[in-house]
């Protein structure tokens, strides 16, 4: 039975903090399900949601997460190819149009009428959320929901990243913010698509960390005298990565990867610090035929192939559960720069 109350962290307003209370529970849409929430992965974007640092209004009051895993327990009339008891997942993209110019190029992230979990939309920091069926993330019964949990943003994004960079088997991929929670699935998913990561990021925790997710080399962004030549180094013939993926959630790498880049090399801008800009030589650009470009999550066909490698058993990300009741304080952690990899919240307590 679906209870009629439910916990959730519910965020009041900006800039404030998340407070965890009991709300009602949604009821879905003809077009949508309802999925009872047993684990969520926690992304930078929630804290950038929670900060509203981005030029994008959130809705308010809002739950934020979309990194949801776990079970289907109701579907509206018209949703015919997922059933109750299916194992399915909340990701950023929570619905969108069908019928625009981008959709129907499966281009849905570029929806202008898309709507974003624990954004525009209540997301999955509660132990019941909503979303659109056509876009909830399939989830295969042998698949763990606390360690999948994560892949839904941060592995389908970076997977998608790797594959717009065009860096192929055998080739080098500078992965920026290695140690963080989309890094740690870039590292992995580098990995099993044939390429040599090497990781940057900060401190010795994140080190080892990168370490034993497979990075080949690490630099260190707070100790490193010459990122341009460490970078350079560390990609075999000194001539610099062929792709480089910027997740770090500061400006400062995103003016400086054009100075290590390889030439012909892409470089893929997914983190969002706020306010930031990239900035690149024009002469570089156009004499190295430097390609640079942004990359947004990624589409039902990315989220299915990004769920696939998981299920195979490629990608063993690290990561931390506490309970729903604690997300506040992984906030903390994530603003003093101290989680490496990934927090999971629990929906459970
Ligand atoms: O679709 C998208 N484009 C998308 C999807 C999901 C998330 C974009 N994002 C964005 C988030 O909103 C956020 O801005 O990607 C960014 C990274 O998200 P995350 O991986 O969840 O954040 P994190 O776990 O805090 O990791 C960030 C890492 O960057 C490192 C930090 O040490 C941390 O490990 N870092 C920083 I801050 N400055 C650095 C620097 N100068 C750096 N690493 C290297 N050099
Ligand atoms: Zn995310
Ligand atoms: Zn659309």
């Amino acid at each position: 039975v679906i209870p009629s109350e439910q916990w959730a962290q519910v965020l009041e307003q900006t800039g404030g903090r998340v407070v965890y209370k009991k709300i009602p529970v949604p009821k879905p849409g003809p077009d949508e399900v309802l999925i009872n929430i047993k684990y969520s992965g926690v992304c930078h974007t929630d804290l950038h949601a929670l900060n509203g640092d981005w030029p994008l209004a959130t809705k308010m009051p809002l739950v934020g997460g979309h990194e949801g895993a776990g079970v289907v327990v109701a579907r509206g009339s018209l949703v015919k190819d997922i059933e109750v008891g299916d194992h399915a997942g909340i990701k950023w993209l929570n619905g969108s149009c069908m019928s625009c110019v981008h959709c129907r190029q499966t281009h849905e992230s570029l929806c202008a009428d898309a709507a974003l979990s624990g954004y525009t939309v209540d997301g999955s920091f509660q132990q019941y959320a909503i979303g659109k069926a056509a876009h909830v993330a399939r989830i295969p019964a042998d698949c763990d929901l606390e360690a999948i949990a994560p892949v839904l943003c941060a592995g389908l994004t970076v997977y998608k990243a790797l594959k717009e960079s065009g860096a192929r088997p055998g080739q080098h991929v500078a992965i920026v913010g290695a140690g963080g929670g989309l890094g740690s699935f870039a590292l992995q998913y580098a990995r099993a698509m044939g390429l040599h990561p090497i990781a940057i990021d900060g401190g010795e925790d994140k080190r080892e960390h990168c370490a034993a997710l497979g990075a080949e080399s690490f630099i260190d962004f707070t100790k490193s005298k010459d990122i341009v030549a460490d970078v350079r180094r560390a990609s075999g013939d000194g001539l610099g990565p062929d792709a480089v993926v910027l997740l770090a959630v500061s400006e400062g790498p995103f003016q400086q990867a054009s100075q290590y880049i390889r030439s012909r090399g892409t470089i893929v801008c997914v983190g969002l610090p706020a306010n930031a800009f990239i900035k690149a030589p024009v002469f570089d650009t156009v004499v190295r035929e430097i390609n640079i470009k942004g990359s947004y999550v990624g589409n039902r066909q990315d989220t299915a192939e990004a769920i696939d490698f998981f299920r195979r058993g490629l990608i063993k990300t690290p990561y931390k559960v506490v309970g729903l009741s604690e997300l506040q304080n992984v906030y903390d952690l994530m603003v003093a720069g101290k989680v490496a990899g990934r927090y999971v919240v629990d929906t459970s307590h």
